[in-house]
């Protein structure tokens, strides 16, 4: 069997959280030795959606950056790269914007939830946020796309658009699939743990960084909100303690099963601290790696234009076939 073509992007933030670990960090780094290739892109065209700084977005391109390698992904096993680098993402946006419907990128979640009550003030990139996602797979004609389940929406809409391209101009682009994790596909936030862990719309003290300190994550984990129930079991009416189980099966490579009959009968002051402990010892190479990776940018710099040169490769081919399809000449001059 051929191996999938797999393609994700990341968001540049320093403050990467545990959600983003283990819902898709953690896919990638095991995407790497399964795809052939597996293509990994700090998505800094999508950054720009929101109100942002731009000094302070080349910082935080380096951080994630140094965050991916400190995880594991590896250049040479994988293609990383930075977005903007690679001009077909831009392109195809355009091109595949005529195959996409308004109603549909106005049903999108998370365009809803990110604009709140001031929909004439968010910026028209915000709209197309989704149909740039769609670019950036469709460009590699990727077959596998690991996210975390929040995602599910837009990887949908860019199947359908795959399709309507294909429909309308002859078969061109791949159909991806959606790739979420069995566990922690969603990790909530440790203080209200009915919404997502989350960089924008999380609390502080829900939110568990990467980056941070073990005393933080500790403290963190010990306030965690549970119920006021003792049973350390995964249930609908237990979202908290649902949450830690997941993330302690994740943190130690087991599962939900084991972790239940190993603290049947616990207090939740023990579970959660042995919770923060597996959390901690998870995370402590990425921070180590991170502080050792991160200084050196001309290195970063290095990483992304051997990246975005093995991207281009692939990509402008498929531009230029989309393009002659839709009636104009197979490469801008
Ligand atoms: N809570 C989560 N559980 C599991 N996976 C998650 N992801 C995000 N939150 C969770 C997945 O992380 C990947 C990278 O997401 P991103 O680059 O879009 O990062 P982000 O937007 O900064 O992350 P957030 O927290 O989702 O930001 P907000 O809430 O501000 O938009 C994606 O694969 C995502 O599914």
């Amino acid at each position: 069997m051929s191996k999938p073509i797999i393609f994700s992007g990341i968001q540049p933030t320093g403050r990467k959280h545990l959600g983003n670990y283990i819902g898709a960090i953690r896919q990638y780094v095991e995407g790497q030795d399964r795809g052939d290739p597996a293509i990994f892109c700090i998505v800094d065209l999508h950054a720009i959606s929101v109100a942002y700084d731009p000094v302070e977005l080349r910082e935080r391109i380096y951080d994630t950056a140094a965050i991916l390698l400190a995880a594991g992904l590896d250049p040479e096993r994988c293609i990383l790269f930075r977005q903007s680098d690679v001009r077909a993402h831009t392109e195809l946006t355009w091109l595949l914007s005529s195959v996409t419907a308004h109603g549909d990128l106005n049903r999108m979640h998370q365009f809803k939830e990110k604009v709140g009550k001031d929909r004439d003030l968010a910026s028209a990139a915000l709209f197309y946020y989704p149909v740039l996602m769609a670019a950036d797979v469709l460009a590699y004609r990727a077959t596998e796309v690991p996210v975390g389940d929040d995602q599910r929406q837009h990887v949908e809409l860019m199947r359908e658009i795959a399709r309507r391209f294909n429909e309308r101009f002859g078969e061109t682009l791949v159909v991806p699939e959606l790739l979420v994790p069995k566990v922690g596909a969603r990790i909530m936030d440790l203080q209200e743990p009915e919404r997502k862990m989350s960089t924008t719309g999380g609390t502080q003290n829900g939110t568990v960084l990467v980056l941070e300190e073990p005393d933080a994550i500790r403290k963190k984990f010990g306030s965690a909100v549970t119920d006021s129930e003792r049973e350390i079991v995964r249930r609908e009416d237990k979202p908290g303690v649902t949450n830690l189980i997941d993330i302690l099966a994740v943190a130690r490579g087991s599962d939900q099963a084991e972790v239940e009959s190993e603290f049947e009968g616990a207090g939740y002051g023990d579970f959660k601290k042995a919770v923060a402990e597996a959390v901690v010892e998870y995370l402590a190479p990425v921070r180590e790696g991170y502080a050792e990776l991160r200084p050196d940018e001309a290195e970063l710099e290095r990483v992304f234009a051997a990246g975005a040169e093995k991207a281009r490769k692939l990509a402008d081919p498929v531009v230029a076939e989309v393009r002659e399809r839709m009636g104009f000449g197979r490469t801008s001059l």
